[in-house]
């Protein structure tokens, strides 16, 4: 059996130059994670963007640099600052991800931005190809490389490809709205393998395949130039221990080694003990519904006055896309309705939202999601949501309320929570009134099944569960061709 590489738009490790020297720091994102059991040693290669243009890379560093990648078992794709603008910033974030997330208003078609994409594809794909072996198994990560797969199979047909979406993938009524639909489909056709987070994604694609391209689709299997092309649903999980235990060690340690950020939520605790924190995390994105949450929240306060001064919501909203324009107004419009609402609702002795606009320390993290009564996550769109498990994870006493939109992939998998349509103020109102009254019981009795289901199905397994399907695809295959 060959090695195995993982491609993606950024590698798991950050890079940090100082005098000369370069040190690669390993990045702790829940698909680094979730990649470690598949990602060992010299068995394994991760190939990606360094994060670092070529005008920011100092050429006499290059050989550094490369040497520092490899010690992590990565190597990069080389990108200048045109193909990160129209690739990156362009195709992936200002045509693909509106519209796979139902903007289909703020997607931009533009043939400059498609173009880059397709070139930066190729790149991807060299360097796959460039490093790749016969019988090496092959996985590609999300929407900014879904040309890779297709690109990589007319030069490598003897490796095996699967390919994972990170993102929902969209009905057809939306798909067939753009202008490259039956190229991006074909790209990632050259899969052997294709992975969504639910089967309403799988579904989505199911039916875009079967109605633009005209192919055979027979339950979950593609067929196309004599190949079988499997298509299934892998919901991704957190690497729930680590969430358990840092909430663990924090309750152990409460005397001692209190962050200042814990300190004021436990001031905040102590002055007003029946108030009740809402707490919500989201990259600043408009699929995460920030705004609408926002709306809902001041329609809470004034259908439910009784709660004023008895509520407090925070607002971690981390920067994110910040010169993609649709994000600059986003940002803006959220400064304006914190302003406004604290405005005309505080009093002396109350601010009704806490808003933070930055990236916080996963110490700090583990604060905000220990320290809270109730989770609030109201995407309009999410692939998954992983902050939804990531609260759940952290209740050591399994108390606590999650109320989550229906439109989040995570929801499909999190029935015991308070499932709520991000659009409907009226219910949402009237669910946080229930959550905030949601005797204890009740909340235990809810996270424990909740608690249990993100254990068993944490990221490692979801990871392996992904590749022992694409295993298993490879070696039918063989079985077939030897018959
Ligand atoms: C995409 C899809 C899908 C957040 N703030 C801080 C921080 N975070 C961490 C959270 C969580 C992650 O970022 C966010 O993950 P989500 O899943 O909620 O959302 P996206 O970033 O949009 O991710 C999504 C995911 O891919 C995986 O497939 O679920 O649907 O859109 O892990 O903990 N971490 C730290 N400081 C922060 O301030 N350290």
């Amino acid at each position: 059996m060959g090695k195995t590489i993982i491609i993606s738009n950024r590698l798991p490790v950050q890079l940090q130059i100082s005098n000369g020297s370069i040190n690669a720091i390993p990045s702790v994102g829940g698909l680094a994670t979730g990649m470690k059991s598949v990602h060992s040693g010299g068995e394994s290669l991760w190939i990606g963007w360094s994060g670092l243009t070529d005008e920011e890379t100092p050429p006499e560093l290059e050989g550094k640099i490369d040497q520092a990648l490899k010690e992590n078992g990565c190597a990069k794709v080389k990108l200048n600052a045109n193909d990160i603008d129209g690739f990156y910033y362009g195709f992936s974030n200002r045509t693909v991800w509106p519209l796979f997330h139902y903007f289909l208003e703020y997607s931009e078609f533009e043939l400059d931005f498609w173009e880059t994409y397709r070139s930066v594809n190729q790149k991807f794909a060299d360097a796959i190809i460039e490093k790749s072996e016969e019988g090496d198994t092959i996985w590609v990560h999300d929407y900014q490389l879904m040309l890779v797969p297709q690109m990589v199979r007319e030069k490598r047909p003897d490796t095996s490809i699967g390919f994972f979406l990170h993102i929902p993938f969209p009905s057809y009524e939306i798909f067939r709205t753009l202008p490259w639909r039956e190229e991006i489909l074909e790209g990632l056709l050259g899969s052997d393998l294709i992975g969504f987070h639910t089967y309403d994604y799988e579904r989505h694609f199911l039916s875009s395949v079967r109605r633009l391209l005209g192919l055979e689709v027979s339950f979950n299997e593609i067929y196309m130039d004599n190949r079988a092309i499997k298509v299934d649903s892998f919901p991704m999980g957190i690497d729930y221990k680590k969430f358990h235990d840092a909430a663990l060690a924090h309750e152990q340690n409460y005397n001692e080694e209190r962050s200042d950020f814990q300190l004021r939520l436990d001031h905040h605790k102590a002055s007003a003990p029946d108030t009740k924190l809402i707490l919500s995390i989201d990259r600043l994105d408009y699929s995460k519904g920030i705004a609408k949450r926002l709306n809902a929240f001041e329609y809470f306060l004034k259908k439910y006055p009784q709660y004023q001064e008895k509520v407090r919501l925070i607002i971690l909203a981390v920067p994110s896309r910040s010169n993609v324009p649709q994000y600059q107004l986003l940002k803006k419009e959220i400064d304006e309705l914190v302003g406004r609402i604290n405005g005309e609702l505080s009093t002396v002795n109350w601010t009704p939202i806490w808003y933070f606009y930055r990236s916080l320390p996963f110490e700090n993290l583990i604060d905000l999601y220990t320290s809270s009564d109730i989770a609030w996550l109201t995407p309009l769109r999410d692939g998954m949501n992983l902050v939804a498990k990531e609260y759940i994870a952290t209740r050591t006493d399994k108390t606590g309320v999650l109320i989550l939109s229906e439109m989040a992939g995570s929801a499909y998998e999190m029935n015991e929570a308070l499932l709520i349509n991000p659009n409907n103020f009226e219910e949402q109102a009237n669910t946080l009134q229930q959550a905030i009254n949601m005797p204890k019981e009740e909340q235990i009795n809810r996270n424990t099944f909740l608690q249990n289901r993100l254990e068993r199905y944490n990221v490692e397994v979801w990871a392996n569960e992904f590749m022992n399907a694409l295993n298993e695809k490879r070696d039918l295959g063989r079985a077939f061709v030897s018959e």
